[in-house]
């Protein structure tokens, strides 16, 4: 199916300003090291506008696209960008992270232990294989993802 791919993947992950500001940076990292993720790229950006803009592209249409866009861009605190590694980290994050609605989010995800508003819910995840190779592309510079491997891999792969 489209989207799809599975086996070892890479993922765009972000910490967005109000996860920043409500000190979610290390609760997040924890949640995917502990899976068993590989962090390949992280850096902390206030995002041009252009950047954010491109980002959530395919909500432009949406009548809160204005607002996300101001909220991303704003400086109250930067953006983690990162780059998970992995078996199905793709699907895997967006269990980890939760659903968009933090009604629908599930206790024990992120947005389900922290999280009460669609507007402000904290992280984002690539909800697919093509979207996450968009967004990777957006957020890095190719030389600011490392390829390095877990010397235990053979417990996690
Ligand atoms: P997800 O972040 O789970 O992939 P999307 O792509 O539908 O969900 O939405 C992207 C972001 O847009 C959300 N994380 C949220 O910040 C914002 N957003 C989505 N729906 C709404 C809404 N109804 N009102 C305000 N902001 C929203």
């Amino acid at each position: 199916a489209a989207g799809v791919k599975g086996g070892v993947e890479r993922t765009f992950i972000a910490i967005k300003p109000d996860g920043v500001q409500r000190g979610m940076i290390s609760e997040v990292i924890h949640r995917f090291e502990r899976k068993g993720y590989k962090l390949v790229a992280i850096k902390a950006i206030v995002p041009p506008k252009a950047l954010a803009e491109e980002h959530y592209g395919d909500l432009k249409a949406r009548p809160f696209y204005p607002g996300l866009v101001s909220y991303m861009t704003s400086g109250k605190a930067p953006v983690i960008a990162m780059v998970w590694e992995g078996v199905d980290v793709i699907r895997q994050g967006r269990r980890i992270i939760g659903a968009t609605n933090p009604l629908d989010a599930e206790p024990g995800s992120i947005r389900g232990d922290y999280t009460i508003s669609v507007g402000r819910n904290a992280i984002h995840g690539s909800d697919s294989f093509e979207s996450a190779t968009i967004e990777i592309g957006l957020w890095f510079k190719p030389e600011e993802v490392y390829n390095w491997q877990f010397a235990h891999a053979e417990w996690i792969e």
